[in-house]
């Protein structure tokens, strides 16, 4: 079925309720009604429909936080296209590499990048660059205007886009190389929302506040595809604002958000036993959540946040228990694996392993992902013989069941839920001039949970400043990709074989952030 037609079908019976409010400190509440939702993402497909694109073309998207950007991913869907959302922090190198590798037929952008975006998308051979801004400007809603606001092509697109069709790429990298686009269908897409709304017990009169961006799976699934597949109300901001946030918990029953969301909320006098009164749902993930923070949540609330486990690859794995029927929900774990999810934890030599013992994470299901865009050996590598998916996370299953992450086999630094992959920023940083090589670790932080550290090594003779090699990188990539220190040593720590101890590193600087910020937390690249 096709994703659209299912959330449409859980749309209230009286479409002039409010579907969406927004909630930005700046400028005034604007209200969206169901109504509003589908005639507004009808006249976008059927924008997208005037063009004349291959079934399944990518639209590409990189865009300030709006409504209208959610009505875009509405349309995408609606028209049998296939949405790419990109992390407004890209810069030109991240979205020339994004745009050549997926070739999109159409990109989006804000009107204040139109003049590079543009340029690199016309390059690609992209034919249709349009423009969107977060105060609702810009050519593609002033095109969209001219176009019918039913879209009749509806039950065309849920007939030819089966189970199969692709429904959205996101772009995640590896250990090696560059990023690679996950394939997720309507198939997976759908099923998995369907088996959070019942996990989780989603109903009509709960109450989203929407405070994640809309360009990864937390903000763009998870979260978007609850609210409407239950038909109801989300409370949208733009940007997470911690104090904002809590006035309008009052107003709210579910809150999803990465550890640091919660670090911050923690910070504001306002959260109190009161003020979260009306809740029904705290959910985290995207990151380690801290033990620390899930009791002081605790402790100020009087909730227990309900932690779960996903990836970009095969939307939500885990989850902890919703009614305390089937357990309680334990810090420090992701809880069980989701209904019609396979997990498993394997030896290096794929052995699988019984309940207790540590190793890779693997997991099946109709939420796993269709492979890697055009990169069929990539595919091929991280799924086993037998068609499970390997993670790349390390971890354990409990005597009870619950699952815990333990580490990471992968190279990854999370950082406030973003993912830094360690190998690019290295091979940035050598190929700075009088560099000879690097290492970038993470390290614990306070806000953003984990951090990157760069260590630098000159070239026998050549001066490197540190700070030089910073203000180059900023220059070059996403900023929450940019280390936080970095600092030039004369060598890096080695062992007999050669390969850079970069657990001895992450020793030598855990605690540049303070002692508080020390609570152990998955580590990649052992
Ligand atoms: C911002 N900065 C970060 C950062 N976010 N640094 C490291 N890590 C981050 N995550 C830095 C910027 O580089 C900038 O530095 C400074 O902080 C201010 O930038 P900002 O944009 O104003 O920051 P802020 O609005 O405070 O953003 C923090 C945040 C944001 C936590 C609200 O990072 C965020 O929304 N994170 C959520 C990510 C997310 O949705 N992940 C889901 C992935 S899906 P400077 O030096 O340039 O000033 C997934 C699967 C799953 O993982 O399971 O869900
Ligand atoms: P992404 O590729 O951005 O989708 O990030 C997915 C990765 O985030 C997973 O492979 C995990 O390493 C990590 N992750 C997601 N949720 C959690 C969680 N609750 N606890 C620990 N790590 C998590």
């Amino acid at each position: 079925m096709n994703l659209y037609s299912a959330l449409r079908a859980a749309f209230p019976a009286n479409l002039d309720t409010v579907a969406v409010e927004t909630a930005d400190a700046d400028g005034p509440a604007l209200c969206y009604t169901w109504r509003d939702l589908d005639r507004a993402s009808a006249m976008l497909a059927n924008l997208l429909a005037s063009l004349n694109l291959p079934a399944a073309s990518r639209i590409a998207v990189q865009v300030d936080k709006s409504v209208e950007a959610m009505l875009l991913y509405l349309a995408t869907l609606r028209a049998g296209h296939v949405f790419l959302p990109l992390n407004t922090a890209y810069q030109s190198g991240e979205i020339e590499y994004f745009i050549g590798n997926a070739q999109p037929a159409v990109v989006v952008c804000s009107s204040k990048n139109f003049g590079w975006v543009s340029k690199i998308a016309f390059t690609a051979g992209t034919q249709n660059v349009f423009t969107l801004n977060d105060d609702r400007t810009g050519s593609l809603l002033e095109r969209a205007t001219h176009y019918s606001d039913i879209f009749c092509s509806d039950i065309h697109s849920c007939s030819s886009n089966k189970d199969e069709g692709l429904a959205a790429i996101l772009y995640t990298s590896g250990t090696t190389g560059r990023s690679k686009g996950a394939m997720l269908s309507h198939g997976n897409l759908l099923s998995n929302a369907q088996v959070l709304k019942d996990y989780w017990g989603w109903r009509p009169n709960d109450v989203l506040i929407h405070a994640l961006p809309i360009f990864h799976v937390h903000g763009l699934f998870v979260a978007i595809h609850g609210a409407l597949l239950s038909g109801c109300k989300m409370i949208w901001f733009s940007k997470f604002d911690a104090a904002r946030v809590v006035e309008k918990l009052p107003q709210a029953t579910v809150f999803m958000g990465v550890p640091t969301l919660y670090v911050r909320l923690l910070a504001e006098p306002g959260l109190t036993r009161q003020a979260t009164a009306h809740m029904r749902l705290f959910i985290a993930g995207s990151a380690p959540l801290l033990l620390e923070t899930f009791n002081d949540w605790q402790q100020r609330t009087g909730h227990t946040i309900l932690e779960r486990y996903g990836m970009s690859e095969t939307t939500m794995l885990t989850s902890n228990p919703y009614l305390p029927a089937d357990g309680p929900r334990r810090g420090g774990t992701v809880g069980f694996p989701l209904p019609g999810v396979g997990l498993r934890v394997c030896a290096d030599d794929g052995q699988v392993l019984p309940a207790g013992e540590v190793g890779g994470i693997q997991v099946k299901g109709p939420n796993v992902f269709k492979g890697y865009w055009r990169m069929p050996e990539k595919t091929q590598e991280e799924f086993t013989a037998d068609g499970w998916f390997k993670t790349g996370d390390v971890g354990r299953i409990d005597s009870q069941g619950y699952v815990h992450i333990v580490g990471r086999s992968k190279d990854l630094i999370i950082s406030g839920g973003y993912n830094v992959y360690p190998a690019e920023i290295e091979a940035a940083i050598n190929a700075l001039p009088g560099v000879a090589e690097s290492a970038l670790v993470g390290v614990p932080h306070p806000d953003f949970g984990e951090v990157g550290v760069a260590v630098v090594i000159a070239k026998p003779g050549a001066q490197v400043d540190a700070d030089g090699v910073l203000l180059t990188l900023k220059a070059q990539m996403a900023n929450f990709k940019i280390p936080k220190r970095c600092f030039v040593l004369p060598e890096l720590p080695r062992n007999a074989m050669g390969k850079v101890q970069k657990n001895l590193l992450r020793q030598q600087y855990q605690e540049l952030y303070g002692a508080a910020a020390l609570t152990p937390s998955p580590t990649g690249g052992r």
